[in-house]
């Protein structure tokens, strides 16, 4: 019999109470603003410039869109140093820049691109590392940074996880030149679709904005090729109220990352992945990595028998991105390369995390995943 009589996702959007957007969608037709930076989308880049705590921030009608935007805003050409342990967003974004990536392997214990190992793939057509902050984790910003000032590199981050993640009370955003962070309806903030870019210099938060909105600068002036990356008010209305509910689903996901590790923690073959860094986390989610020999059965096993009991985990992040059709014949998508990388992504593991769930949920679905072990016995 299934534990669980409907299904568990990874994820499950953080709403607000429908009284309160249907008074703001109230709010939206009373002022015919609906989109082109009316004062919903006014208040919420106000309000996420403080809570993010990011110099200047442009808010964007999705993440994709918004990286594509900064590689742009940056003019980056040649070649991008990234990491192929990622969500197919970070390379494509390149390569709709004509940029191409060139990935390198990743930190074991972080999952992050391996800072030790960008300095090697360095050539003279590389303008920019883009790392991604993987769950959340923060990449190794203060090497990146050095490296990328010794080689006179731009640095960009795919923070699409990284929401309320900070270094040292310093929020993640403010490393690097630009950072991109995703609201899709899977994040823990989110505008149903949306996102956001983050960056230090006034000058570059007025391209940005010129970018996203076709270059216009006024009635009569456009004054570069750009694209339409506005968010729009009901979005925006969205994310508002999102906000205000943003702490409490972070506080519950906390609760019940507790109970997974209490459960999890020291099971022989389940790794537990972790931060050590001592940022400030976020609860975006929750992953194990399983080591088929001394767990007794694969990540893709325990993964079909959790489905089987209607739990359904991602192998967030497999195949890797250098193994994509698109990406195979890069030298640098060689698995010899990429040899920590190729091993974390058969065995890693998302398990479900959202404030909805309880904590005998989280323990059914420890139960089910040590289960998967006998099945195979
Ligand atoms: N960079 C990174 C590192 C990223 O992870 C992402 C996106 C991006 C860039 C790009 O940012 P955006 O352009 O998306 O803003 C989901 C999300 O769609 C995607 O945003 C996210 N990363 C990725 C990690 O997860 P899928 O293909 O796994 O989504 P899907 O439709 O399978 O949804 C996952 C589960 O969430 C479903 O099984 C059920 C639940 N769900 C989903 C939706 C859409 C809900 O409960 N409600 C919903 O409305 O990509």
């Amino acid at each position: 019999m299934k534990r669980f009589p409907s299904p568990v996702y990874i994820s499950r959007p953080a709403l607000p109470d429908i009284s309160d957007m249907t008074r703001k969608i109230q709010d939206i037709w009373d002022s015919k603003w609906v989109t082109n930076v009316g004062d919903q989308h006014k208040l919420l880049e106000n309000r996420l410039v403080e809570y993010l705590k990011v110099p200047y921030l442009s808010l964007f009608n999705n993440g994709t869109i918004a990286l594509i935007t900064a590689c742009r805003a940056l003019r980056l050409t040649g070649e991008v140093i990234t990491t192929p342990f990622t969500f197919p967003a970070t390379p494509h974004v390149l390569t709709w820049n004509n940029v191409k990536p060139i990935f390198c392997d990743i930190d074991p214990v972080t999952l992050n691109i391996d800072a030790a190992k960008i300095e090697s793939m360095i050539t003279p057509n590389t303008t920019a590392i883009l790392g991604v902050h993987v769950f959340g984790t923060p990449c190794d910003v203060f090497e990146i940074q050095r490296i990328a000032d010794r080689y006179g590199l731009r640095v960009v981050y795919d923070a699409a996880h990284a929401f309320g993640v900070e270094i040292d009370g310093v929020g993640i955003g403010e490393y690097g030149d630009i950072s991109m962070f995703s609201f899709h309806g899977t994040k823990l903030f989110h505008t149903a679709e949306g996102g956001a870019l983050s960056c230090k210099d006034p000058n570059m938060k007025q391209r940005i904005d010129y970018l996203k909105n076709f270059g216009i600068k006024n009635e009569e002036e456009v004054v570069m090729p750009g694209i339409n990356g506005k968010m729009n008010e009901i979005q925006a209305a969205l994310g508002l109220l999102v906000l205000d509910i943003v702490e409490s689903e972070m506080s519950k996901r906390k609760v019940l990352t507790e109970v997974y590790k209490s459960a999890l923690d020291g099971v022989e073959g389940l790794r537990v992945n972790g931060d050590a860094s001592g940022a400030k986390k976020n609860h975006q989610y929750f992953t194990v990595r399983i080591n088929e020999e001394s767990f007794g059965c694969s990540r893709d096993e325990a993964h079909a028998h959790l489905r089987e009991h209607n739990v359904f985990p991602r192998k967030y992040f497999y195949p890797l991105c250098s193994n994509y059709q698109c990406y195979k014949y890069l030298p640098s998508s060689s698995p010899a390369n990429l040899p920590v990388a190729e091993a974390a992504s058969k065995e890693i593991l998302c398990l479900p995390l959202y404030g909805e769930l309880t904590e005998t949920d989280i323990k059914d679905i420890c139960g089910i995943l040590l289960d998967a072990r006998k099945k195979k016995t």
